[in-house]
Parts: structure tokens; C-alpha cells; sequence
């Protein structure tokens, strides 16, 4: 039967460690990893030879069946996950966004979103202001619905975005339950600004995006959401960074022992800025995204941050809006919905980018792509490794083979790719997802419903009594003066 797959003669790579072995699963999990097993007739038999054998990409970024910027991304959660499927990622964490600021609310919309999965996927919670009731539904999302981390944005005035008053009360609040912060770093105010400036000069095309939002203001607010998450000693994640200036802050923090985690995405590794110019509107308003696309430099500048474990992992920040949906900025950038695509070629543009370039080795994609983001997220083992008792979610990567990418053959709902026309070396010929071969000889098998909701463990460890970092704090405090009263 199909529940029994046998993966032979391929090369087995972890984060840690590669080697000649077969791969046996049954039921949707991995039962051994060793070299020569021996099946019976009733094992699908897949031969691997000549390949790598890797597990499936972990997207930690995405926005599926997002409604954002007065509409909704055109990939909802079955087609954005048989897009991530075909270009080998087998589980994805996506952003569930409060509805009316309610977090429970959110959590419910996204639950009845994620029902048609074809893959497995757990969730992020975004919060977008805070009172008693947000604080008291943090803690319902960590201890009985799954999620362990809640990201907030720096940017966005007057809709998601939050002051540092709350942005100090959110990580306080984080810190306590054992959950991991994560920042949207762009000074929203100054956005703000720099998007009145540009329309003051006429410049209302695509490429007002770039210039309203340059990288000092995404600098500026990784640095004080870094400071800010030092000064209550909580763990920061910082998600899309974007900029060679944002990349030197997460440098430095890190130097100090501070524990900050950066996550480049896909688009913001391989492109630069140049097309927001085009003249042709579509073309230039497909590359808008929050923070923007960089001059030519800053993509290189965060490989080799990735390379040099800077960056741990890489996202994609997939959110999707065709053509239709852009051109509701056609008179006025600050309209154009944010968001380009991702999820399907993420390992296809990482490989090529950083692999086969030698930037990095094949444990360290397995580290960069999925590992890694299955550590961060407390879902290790089960997830990130081709180990024994592992969930079956598993790639077969032929390196002597590649893709071009286009929207023509892509599996998004939308009809452009930002992309398009990157031939990358290295081809995921086969998807395995819970077990079951989803992707081979380039057809998806998919099925709707048969993705499962991962739940995610608070940390424990930060948070059992005092941290070894709080206790080094409370002792270089010197004693408080004491004061008396003139008694006479
Ligand atoms: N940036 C985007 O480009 N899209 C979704 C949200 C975001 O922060
Ligand atoms: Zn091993
Ligand atoms: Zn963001
Ligand atoms: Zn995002």
C-alpha cells in the first residue's frame, strides 16, 4: 500500500550531519534511516540515487488567506500550500491577524481558513493593540491553542502598527508566557512621513514605495525593537530583514550576547530594486512589499550574513495580489497592496543561491530552510530532520537538474511572479508530505483536508525561575540608597 514508502540509495542530509542511507516510512512517519534495507513488495520503492534526500522546507513567513489593504491575498490556504508543495516545502507557520483587534476572533477565522490544508501548518499571532482582554488571550493562544510566538509591527500607522509603551507591555507579556516576540521593524511613523513627502513631489508611481521607506528607518526600529527586548530580556525574533542596515544591528546585538534571531526572505536575497522603475505599472507593482526590495547589494550583503549564522533561517513573507488587485494603486502607491510570492520557490532560489554558489553546505540549507525554523518554533525533531520518528515530510533534490521559474508553470493563483525567468540549478523532483508522495514527474497529488494543525510549546526554559542572564542583571545592581524621614 501507498502508507509504505521505501526511499533508496540517496544521499540523507540533516543539519548536522550527511550520509549514503535508505529512508523507510509507514503511516506518515519515518522509520528508520540506515543503508541496505530490505522491503517487501508491498513498499512503494523510490530510487534516490545520485540525490539528496532532505526534508521538507519549513516556510516560517507566510500570509495565506490574508485580508489586507482592503483586500485578500489571492492564495488562500490550499492554494498557496500546493504551491509550497511543489517547490518542496511540506509545513509553512502563518500570521493569523486579529479580527476587530480581537486575538480569539483571529484565531477562530484562521481555524475555518486553514480547514482545506494540504499540508501541515501551524500559526503566528499578530497583535495590533493591546488591552486587558488582548493580555488575557495571549496567554489562552499559548496554553491551549498552539501558538508560541506573536509578532508586532513597527510600521503600518493607523492600522496594525503599536507605540513602544505597548510594544514594552507585548514583550513583558511574552517573556512571561514563554513565547517568542517578533517585529515588522520599519518606523511606521516616519513612513508615514517620507509617503507625504513623496507625494508632495508628484512621484506617485511604484516606485515611491522604495523611496517613502528607506532602509535607515528599517534600521532604526530593529535597533529599538532590539533594545527594547534587551532592556526586558526577552528572546526577539525579527522577521523580513531587508537591509544591510537592519542585518548590522541583529550583527551587533548578537556580539553583546543578546539573543536576537533574523530572518531574511526569499525576494530580499535574490532581487534589488531596479524594476520598481519600470515603466510599465504592472511589472513595477508586483515587486511591492514591505520593507522593500533593496538596491542592488543588500541581497548580497544578507547572504553572507545567512552564510555566517548572522541570519538563521530563511522566510519568504509570501503574500500574494494579481494584477487586478495591484492596480488599486495605479494612482497612488500607498494603495498597492503589499505582498509578492515565495512559498514555491524559496528552496529552489536557496539552493541555487547559496549552495551551488558554495556560499554555504548541504547540512546548512537543511539548517537555513528547515531545521532551524523547527528548533526556533520548539516543533523539532518531529519536524526538521530526516531521523527516525520524525513526521514523513521529506524532498528528493537532484542537484544535476533545474527549474526556470515563470508564472506560466507556477502552481500560485496569481497571474505574475517576481521571479520570473530565474533558472536556478537544482530541481526538487519529489515532495513527500505526511507520508504520502505529493509531487512527482512535476504533478501535485494533492488533497484538500489532509493537512493537520502543528501545534507549538511555550519555552519553558527561559522562563523556570530566573534566567541565567536576569539573575547577571539583578546582581551588578547595587543596593538601593536608603532614605529616612527628618524625624525632628
Ligand atoms: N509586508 C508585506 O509586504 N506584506 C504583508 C505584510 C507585510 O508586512
Ligand atoms: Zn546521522
Ligand atoms: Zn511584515
Ligand atoms: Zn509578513
Amino acid at each position: 500500500s501507498s502508507s509504505k514508502l521505501l526511499i533508496k540509495g540517496g544521499t540523507v542530509v540533516n543539519a548536522h550531519h550527511q550520509e549514503i542511507a535508505d529512508v523507510y516510512v509507514e503511516d506518515g512517519i519515518i522509520v528508520s534511516v540506515q543503508p541496505n534495507i530490505m522491503v517487501g513488495d508491498d513498499v512503494t520503492v523510490l530510487d534516490a540515487t545520485g540525490k539528496y534526500i532532505m526534508p521538507g522546507g519549513i516556510d516560517p513567513h507566510t500570509h495565506l488567506a490574508m485580508e489586507f489593504m482592503g483586500t485578500e491575498t489571492i492564495d488562500d490556504f490550499f492554494s498557496g500550500q500546493a504551491a509550497a508543495l511543489a517547490g518542496g516545502t511540506t509545513m509553512h507557520i502563518d500570521f493569523v491577524i486579529p479580527v476587530n483587534g480581537s486575538l480569539t476572533a483571529g484565531y477562530e477565522s484562521y481555524t475555518q481558513k486553514a480547514k482545506k490544508s494540504c499540508m501541515d501548518y501551524g500559526f503566528h499571532m499578530a497583535v495590533t493593540k493591546w488591552d486587558e482582554v488582548v493580555a488575557r488571550d495571549m496567554e489562552i493562544m499559548v496554553k491551549d491553542k498552539g501558538i508560541n510566538s506573536f509578532k508586532f509591527f513597527l510600521a503600518y500607522k493607523g492600522s496594525l502598527m503599536i507605540n513602544d509603551e505597548l510594544l514594552l507591555e507585548a514583550f513583558k507579556k511574552c517573556k512571561s508566557l514563554g513565547a517568542l516576540a517578533m517585529v515588522h521593524a520599519e518606523n511606521g511613523d516616519a513612513v508615514a512621513e517620507g509617503q507625504k513627502r513623496m507625494i508632495e513631489l508628484g512621484i506617485t508611481g511604484p516606485e515611491g514605495h522604495p523611496l517613502s521607506r528607506p532602509p535607515v528607518l528599517e534600521g532604526e526600529a530593529t535597533a529599538r525593537a532590539i533594545r527594547l527586548a534587551g532592556f526586558i530580556n526577552t528572546p526577539l525574533y525579527i522577521v523580513h530583514v531587508m537591509s544591510i542596515d537592519a542585518m548590522e544591528e541583529i550583527a551587533k546585538a548578537q556580539k553583546l550576547g543578546q539573543k536576537v534571531i533574523g530572518e531574511p526572505v526569499t525576494s530580499g536575497l535574490v532581487l534589488d530594486d531596479s524594476k520598481l522603475w519600470d515603466p510599465d505599472f504592472t511589472t513595477a507593482a508586483k515587486y511591492v512589499m514591505s520593507p522593500p526590495i533593496r538596491k542592488l547589494g543588500h541581497g548580497k550583503a544578507l547572504q553572507a550574513a545567512l552564510s555566517t549564522g548572522v541570519l538563521q533561517l530563511v522566510g519568504t513573507d509570501h503574500c500574494t495580489f494579481n494584477s487586478t488587485q495591484k492596480a488599486f494603486g495605479i494612482d497612488d502607491f500607498r494603495k498597492i497592496p503589499n505582498g509578492v510570492n515565495g512559498i514555491e520557490e524559496r528552496m529552489h532560489v536557496v539552493w541555487d543561491l547559496m549552495v551551488e554558489s558554495g556560499q554555504i553546505s548541504v547540512t546548512d540549507y537543511v539548517r537555513i530552510t528547515s531545521a532551524e525554523c523547527a528548533r526556533i518554533f520548539n516543533i523539532y525533531p518531529r519536524k526538521g530532520a530526516i531521523l527516525a520518528g520524525s513526521d514523513a515530510d521529506i524532498i528528493i533534490l537532484n542537484p544535476n537538474s533545474s527549474v526556470e521559474i515563470s508564472a506560466k508553470s507556477h502552481h500560485s493563483r496569481t497571474d505574475t511572479n517576481v521571479y520570473e525567468g530565474l533558472k536556478m540549478k537544482g530541481k526538487v523532483e519529489v515532495t513527500i508530505a505526511g507520508g504520502r508522495v505529493v509531487w512527482e514527474n512535476d504533478e501535485l497529488k494533492v488533497i484538500p483536508g489532509s493537512g493537520r494543525y502543528i501545534k507549538m510549546s511555550p519555552f519553558n526554559y527561559l522562563f523556570s525561575g530566573i534566567s541565567k542572564a536576569d539573575a547577571a542583571y539583578l546582581s551588578s545592581l547595587k543596593a538601593p540608597v536608603r532614605r529616612f524621614r527628618d524625624q525632628s
